[in-house]
Formats: structure tokens, sequence, C-alpha cells
């Protein structure tokens, strides 16, 4: 490993080889350090949640893997996420799904949900200096079980999504009132059919009209934001998706809410980097949910491949770092799920970290004047460029381990802690 000096001596040589292409390294890295992720409360426990009512994984989403230690509360979550803050640079923010409440042994229903209910949430992101993110829980629920929620052709059933979806809004004020940090609330549901439908329209119109209702009542938008998340296909809704990209789009404009665009939700060789500046024309700000799909919208632990690159590079070219939102959204159960957190989000930082040190006036000046070999020839050079001596000088400089060094502080912990949560499993098995 490098000792702090060669980190230092390695970034001076970098920070020289960049300023050679017009790039200001420190610059680039006072960019990056306001840029948060907002790291998705569901990859440390496969979307489980904590309600009361034993409910199954549904809306067509699948965790697979069963690595142990896995956490089975609000604060062994807490704690999970305590050690991936403090293996990742910088300030970053918390992504909260409705069901992950504390409901004290309660059976609160979805429809019943009060801000009460995440108060130790709030105050534990408030103690630790970040933002929070919402979401409406509409999957993995009695209520949801035949694949409708909020375009459901049941008025009954539409209604209890539609308060439930008020209430989230209403707990995304909340949160943004008690951290001073505005809220995003996600809309994401998963009504759709597995085979071809007769009536492609019907469900659209109604969920329309259920996101015009839950969106009635204006909040201020320092305290919250509302997005909406389409999909093409999942499974189980492979031949239809209600909440289409078209539809969402179209809502979104319509109704000036933040459309979220997760790289995992189009056709498999559709990424979602080339649509950051089209929708972005019409609308003031988006969220990502950044995840990897391999072969369909299968949540792979995000890793620094083209497509996270021309993400973050979209963002960061164009300027747009205070318009789109970035939070992650992969699952994977069969790797230590603090390490999935911290691969995932170490990588979104690098491939920012990356794009900031584009020379990108020199790319842009060269396809100005139609020299497109020149912007070939640099855009390829680039990716030899020393930007790894960068990277380290960054985690050095936040504190927090130098390249791989991270992995035996994880390995520590789960030596001393998850593994002991899957004892306490075995033992609670075995006494039955
Ligand atoms: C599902 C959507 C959605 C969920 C989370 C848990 O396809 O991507 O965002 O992954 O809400
Ligand atoms: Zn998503």
């Amino acid at each position: 490993m490098s000792s702090p000096n060669n980190i230092e001596k390695s970034f001076s040589l970098a920070k020289e080889r960049y300023a050679g292409l017009g790039v200001d390294v420190n610059r680039a890295l006072k960019i990056l350090e306001k840029i948060p992720i907002s790291l998705h409360c569901w990859q440390g426990d496969d979307v489980g949640g904590f309600e009361n009512f034993g409910g199954t994984l549904g809306g067509g989403l699948v965790a697979t893997g069963n690595y142990p230690g896995k956490a089975r509360t609000p604060d062994e979550l807490r704690a999970d996420l305590e050690k991936t803050f403090s293996l990742i640079p910088g300030k970053h923010r918390l992504n909260l799904h409705a069901f992950y409440g504390e409901f004290g042994g309660r059976k609160v229903d979805r429809d019943q949900i009060t801000p009460a209910h995440f108060k130790n949430w709030i105050a534990w992101a408030k103690q630790n200096g970040i933002g929070m993110d919402f979401n409406p829980t509409c999957f993995s629920h009695p209520k949801a079980a035949d694949g409708f929620t909020l375009s459901h052709a049941d008025k009954n059933i539409r209604r209890f999504w539609i308060e439930h979806c008020i209430r989230c809004r209403e707990i995304g004020a909340a949160i943004g009132q008690a951290l001073e940090k505005t809220c995003i609330t996600n809309v994401w549901i998963p009504d759709g059919m597995k085979d071809t439908p007769a009536d492609r329209n019907a469900p659209r119109a109604r969920l329309a009209e259920s996101l015009d209702m839950i969106f009635k009542k204006p909040i201020p938008s320092n305290l919250n934001l509302d997005s909406v998340e389409p999909k093409l296909f999942g499974i189980g809704s492979e031949s239809y998706v209600a909440g289409s990209h078209e539809f969402y789009l179209g809502y979104a404009v319509s109704r000036k809410k933040l459309l979220t665009l997760d790289a995992g939700h189009y056709h498999p060789t559709e990424g979602i980097a080339d649509k950051i500046s089209s929708v972005l024309q019409f609308l003031p700000e988006i969220l990502l949910h950044v995840s990897r799909g391999v072969r369909w919208d299968s949540d792979h632990v995000v890793i620094l491949n083209d497509d996270l690159q021309a993400i973050a590079r979209e963002i960061v070219a164009n300027g747009f770092t205070d318009r789109v939102h970035i939070g992650l959204d992969y699952f994977d159960a069969s790797i230590n799920r603090v390490a999935a957190w911290i691969i995932g989000t170490r990588n979104m930082l690098r491939a920012l970290l990356f794009a900031l040190l584009e020379p990108t006036a020199k790319l842009r000046a060269a396809e100005s004047v139609g020299d497109y070999t020149t912007r070939l020839a640099l855009q390829e050079e680039i990716k030899s460029l020393p930007f790894g001596a960068v990277w380290d000088f960054y985690c050095e400089s936040k504190g927090v381990p130098v390249g791989e060094a991270w992995l035996a502080e994880v390995k520590r912990y789960e030596k001393n802690v998850l593994s002991k949560r899957q004892q306490a499993n075995n033992l609670i098995r075995k006494s039955n």
C-alpha cells in the first residue's frame, strides 16, 4: 500500500499532467465533494423492510443469494450504514423506503404510516449530518399481490395506495423540515401484465388520475420534491407496464415533477446517459437510480464500466450537478452487503471524478471545428491519464481508506458483527 508521502507525490505529478491538458484538479475535487450520493437502504436487508406482517418480496423484485449477516432491525441497518459511510469519501444521503419504518411490534398498515414512525431515522440522519430521500412502498403487500396498485381497477385498492403515497409525501416533507435538506420522494409502482393486455389504456388513465390525487396538496419545494419512476418491463410484467417511460415523461413535464431514470429500466442495450440532456431540456431536475442490469433489470452492484462513466460524464460535462440527483438502486444478497454498498458508491464517485478530470474544453473545441480526429484521439488518451493518483489523494484527504484498504475494515466488521448475527439466526432456528 502507498505511504501518505507517495500518495502526495503521485498526486502532484498527476496534477501537472492534467494541468497540461487545461484541467484544474483542485477545482475538480472541490466540485466532487459537493455531490451527494443517495444510498439506498434496501441493499442492507435484501429489500425486506421492518413491517410486522411478514410480507414477502413482491412487485417483480428479486434479491438472490443468502450471504450471512443481513440487517434484521433498524439499529442493525443503521450500524451497517454507519460503517459504510465511514469508508466512502464525502458526505452523502440515505434513501429510505416506507416499509423501513419503526412500528414498535405493531401492525401499522401502509395507509396508516406517519412521520412518527420515522423519527429514529430522522434523528439518526440529523446526528450524522446527512440528508434523506424517501419512497412509498407499493409492493410486498397483499393489496399489491395481483400486480396492480395505483392503476388498479378496484377503486378501494387504488384509494389505499393513494393514501399511502399521500402519507409518504407528508413524511418526505417532515424529513425535509427536520433535516433542513430537501427530501425527494420517488414513486415507483410495479403495475403491469405478464401477457398481452386487451386494454393498455384504462390502467394508464387510472394511474394519471391517482397521481393527480396524490400530488394535489402543494408541499413547499424546499421540503419535498416529487419524482416518478418509469420502467419498460419487469418480472411478471413482461408485456405491459402502466407507468412506462412515455407515460411518466409526459406526466413529469405536464405536472412539473421530477423524473427518475433507472439504469436498469430500459431495453438491455439502452443506456440512460443520453436521456439526461434530452429530458433536462424540459424538466428542471431529475433523479437517477444508478443500477446495473445484467441481461435484465437484475440490480447488480454498480461497477466502473462504460455505462457508469457515460452517466457521470453527461452530468459533469454539461454542468448538471445541481439538477441531477444521484441515487443508487441495486441489491445483491450473494456478497457482503456492506461491501456491496461501498463498492457501488465508490464507483459512482470514481466515475464522477473521472468525468470532472475530462479536458472537456479541448474536446469541444475540436468538435466545434469539425476535427473529429482530435476528439477521438483525446477521448482515448484520457483513459490512461493518472486518474488513480487523484482518487487516492481524495480518499486520503477525506480520511477514508485508500484503494482496497477499506476491505480489511469490512472483513473485520464481518467477523466481529455480521457473523454474530448469523449465529443468532442459527440459535433461533435450532430452538424452534
Ligand atoms: C424497481 C425500481 C424501484 C425499486 C426500489 C426498491 O424496478 O427500480 O426503484 O428498485 O424502489
Ligand atoms: Zn429504481
